[in-house]
Order: C-alpha cells, then structure tokens, then sequence
C-alpha cells in the first residue's frame, strides 16, 4: 500500500490523510500512557477495541441526531472520518466526583455531584491541559460565545445520551472528556462532534460493584486494563468478530 501522508499523532491515535478532500483516517494505536503523561505503556489489542467501542458509540449518538465526525470503520484499527477545524479545548462532563475533581474539592471519589457539571480545559500538552472559564475561551479567540453555547448543549446531550447507555449495561459514567471542532459546509459552519468516545476518554465503574475499569490507567500500573476495555466491549456486544483471540488485529499501520 503507498504511503499516506501522517497528519497528526497523539497518545492513542494517528490521523492520515484521507482517501477524498475532507477526509482524515484515524488509526487507533495499543499505547497507554497515564493522564499526567509520566508513565507510558502498550495495552495489546486496546486500539482494536477502542475503534469498536467508538464506532458503536459515534453510531448511536447520530442515531439521536447529534452531529459526529466518524464517517465508517475500515477495519481493525482504522476509521473514516471528517476533517474538522479543531477547537483546542477539551470539555469534561462530571456526574459524580473523581480523578483531579474529587481532589480539587476534597471530596471522596464516588460522592454524587448535585448536578453534572461542565468543565473546559485548554489542550496544551505542554502546559499540561489547565482548566480555564468562558472568559479565556472568548478572550483568546478559541470560541465565540455562540459556540460555547452549542458545545455546552451538545456536551449535555452526549453526556445524558450515554449516561443511560452505559447504565443500561450496568456501569456509571463518572465523567467523560469531549472535543468539538468546526465542520464547513456550504459556506456555513457548524460545531460537530471531533473525538473517539471510548474507555481512554471516560471513567467507568461497574455499578453494582464499583469496580474501577479506568483505576490502573491513572495510577500508571497498566496490569488489568485490558480486561477492563473487554468488558466494555463485551457488555456493549462488540467483541471483535472471532472474540478476544482475534484482538490484536492486522498491522495496518504504515
Ligand atoms: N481525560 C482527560 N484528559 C484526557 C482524558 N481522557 C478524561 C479522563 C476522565 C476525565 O477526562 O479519562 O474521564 C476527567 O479526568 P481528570 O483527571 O481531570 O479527573
């Protein structure tokens, strides 16, 4: 296969260019890293998984008529999906208190928040993703006022959508992490959203156990995971094809 040109590689993907104008292909990579970025890993089959779950996930959310960047999976590893004018911040729901919220207010991971509550951060890995207001979003120019207003609503939206998604296979979306990006079309513009929905994006806990499937991601022992993001797949039934024993999938990845 020829060479595709290589857009963009984060922690767990790379996009390439596209097969059409207006295209970007995603390829899901098995790196783990915590969210500090300190400590790294590889989680075999994770990239598999992932693009799964986010394909049935992005599928579901256009089923209630939210706007998604996913187009098509291609195969293992790999998705269609439209390019998009990315906005640089990253807005995190919280349903009940975790991670570096329950830390900023003190509070016991687990305690209900009185309601979901939006945060915005600015995607900077270098200045380690601060937390910043409207009024940093406006004054530097990110988003205008409008728009914050649609990816509010959206973020709701995904937010309640999925909440009783996963409810219904018995887990709890503590909080989930989005990001939103400008689709042109016929001169008019649009906010969709731009990002995978998987268990690298979210926390998950089991909700009759409380079992943690995110636990070893944050504290940088990587162990378990892999049985975590199976059971999200095998509890939403989207197990690859042939189960587990195929999950390591082609080597697409040029
Ligand atoms: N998140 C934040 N940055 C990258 C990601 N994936 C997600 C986490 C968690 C939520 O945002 O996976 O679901 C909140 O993270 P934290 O560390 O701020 O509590």
């Amino acid at each position: 296969m020829a060479r595709r040109r290589q857009i963009f590689e984060g922690q767990a993907k790379i996009l390439f260019e596209g097969p059409e104008p207006g295209t970007l292909v995603q390829y899901f990579k098995d790196d783990v890293t915590t969210l500090n970025v300190k400590s790294r890993g590889i989680i075999t089959g994770k990239g598999v998984l992932n693009n799964r779950i986010s394909e049935y996930l992005l599928t579901r959310l256009g089923e209630i008529g939210v706007s998604t960047y996913f187009v098509r999976r291609l195969n293992m590893r790999e998705q269609l999906v439209r390019e998009v004018e990315p906005i640089p911040i990253e807005v995190i729901m919280r349903n009940i208190a975790a991670g570096s919220f329950a830390r900023r207010f003190g509070m016991a991971e687990g305690t209900p928040l009185p309601r979901s509550i939006v945060e915005y951060y600015y995607k900077s890995d270098e200045l380690e993703h601060p937390m910043i207001s409207e009024e940093h979003i406006t004054a530097f120019g990110w988003a205008t006022p409008q728009e914050i207003d649609e990816m509010m609503s959206l973020a709701l939206r995904i937010n309640d959508f999925l909440s009783g998604l996963f409810l219904g296979i018995s887990m709890r979306l503590m909080d989930l992490k989005i990001e939103f990006g400008r689709l042109w079309e016929d001169e008019q513009v649009r906010i969709i959203l731009a990002d995978e929905v998987c268990p690298d994006s979210c926390r998950l806990w089991d909700l009759r156990t409380n079992q943690r499937l995110d636990q070893k991601r944050h504290s940088g022992d990587f162990g378990d995971l892999a049985d975590a993001y199976q059971e999200v797949a095998r509890r939403l039934g989207i197990l690859p094809e042939s189960g587990p024993s195929d999950i390591k999938g082609p080597d697409t990845l040029q």
